[in-house]
């Protein structure tokens, strides 16, 4: 009887200790690059690390928006053990761009969440002004640059060289449609809105791809008002088309749907942003010039986990970081563009990868 008691006890205090060590350990593995008490409300004394991807819009029709999830989820699920929890909640703000920083500040001042992750170039400014009111609050912010708030990381790609290549491909495969010698190419490009990144960056760098293949070559720019409106898309697109233009860029969220019927109905062409758009419709999308945001996302996320996210600085990624690239690769770009358009197209991204030819932001 004796002994089994003090054999009880010898296990008592055993388990009291395995709980403390897991407790301290806990705390310790919190880290995150900062001495701060665990959060309130994530229950388990810091084995708990939440965050929040904030779209600023809906997830569907953006590509660039899903990847942000998806990649944020993967770190996620790679770093939850069985001391630490790490839970994402992904939360859609909406079109209403006027609510978003009402949104963010919510998020803020619960104080329910280690990290707030979004993207687009309007978020850093955003999170800025969040920031001087919950000067705690810890911002992952991709597609957008800031530097010197000690909270926002930032991280943006070299959109002159994604634009450049889309400019590039349009103009060959417009050259080809047209009657050889005739005419100076035209083609178009239809954005969701305007913004800084699309008027300085994108658009422009979008013309000098093309002129480097049509030094008299024209852009068409339209642009839909919203994010969303794939019958508006399409009314531009088709209208662009009756002037001349061959091939589009749509760079329009949920609107970039009826660019590609437009176009498909009048038998003009797509060139896709962000992401491998070639099997949206096949043959009438002919280039896809993507960022890799869920490798971003994901990586980023990580060195968060990790501690080693270095948050006041403002990155940039382009082709040579493996960030932004042209898929040549899909069998459809392969069966929908002649082989020397593809021959020259791929020349220029060989000269972008090595170095040759500099597109510096
Ligand atoms: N791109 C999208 O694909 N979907 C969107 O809903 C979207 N909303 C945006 C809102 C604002 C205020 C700004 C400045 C940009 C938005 N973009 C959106 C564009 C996005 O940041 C990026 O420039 C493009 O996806 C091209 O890489």
């Amino acid at each position: 009887m004796k002994q089994q008691e003090q054999k009880h006890r010898r296990m008592q205090r055993i388990t009291l200790m395995l709980s403390l060590l897991l407790w301290v350990g806990g705390i310790k593995g919190f880290g995150l690059g900062s001495k701060e008490e665990p959060r309130k409300g994530s229950g388990d004394q810091g084995l708990h690390v939440s965050i929040v991807v904030f779209i600023p819009g809906v997830m569907s029709g953006s590509p660039i928006y899903e990847m942000l999830a998806a990649g944020v989820k993967q770190a996620a699920a790679e770093h939850s053990n069985a001391q630490r929890e790490v839970t994402v909640t992904v939360i859609e703000g909406g079109f209403n761009q006027a609510e978003w920083e009402g949104r963010i500040t919510a998020l803020a001042a619960s104080e329910t969440y280690d990290l707030i992750v979004s993207s687009n170039p309007s978020l850093p400014a955003i999170a800025a002004s969040v920031s001087a009111k919950f000067p705690k609050q810890r911002f992952l912010l991709l597609d957008g640059a800031l530097a010197g708030n000690p909270r926002i990381y930032t991280l943006r790609y070299n959109q002159r060289e994604q634009a450049y290549m889309a400019g590039h491909i349009a103009a060959l495969v417009a050259g080809e449609a047209g009657d050889p010698g005739s005419q100076a190419v035209r083609i178009g490009l239809v954005a969701g809105q305007e913004y800084p990144a699309m008027n300085e960056v994108i658009l422009p760098a979008y013309r000098e791809g093309a002129q480097q293949v049509d030094p008299n070559s024209t852009v068409d720019f339209r642009v839909v008002g919203n994010w969303f409106d794939a019958g508006k898309g399409a009314e531009l697109a088709a209208d662009m088309i009756r002037g001349g233009a061959k091939v589009i860029l749509t760079i329009a969220g949920g609107a970039n749907e009826g660019v590609v019927q437009a176009a498909f109905e009048a038998g003009a062409k797509v060139v896709w942003f962000d992401t491998n758009g070639y099997g949206v419709r096949p043959g009438t999308v002919v280039g896809s010039s993507v960022v890799y945001q869920d490798k971003a996302a994901y990586e980023q996320t990580i060195r968060f986990l990790e501690g080693t996210l270095p948050f006041g600085k403002a990155e940039l990624l382009g082709v040579a970081e493996g960030y932004v690239d042209f898929i040549e690769t899909d069998p459809d770009y392969q069966a929908s563009v002649s082989a020397p358009v593809r021959e020259k197209q791929g020349i220029l991204i060989e000269q972008i990868r090595s170095g040759v030819l500099r597109l510096e932001e």
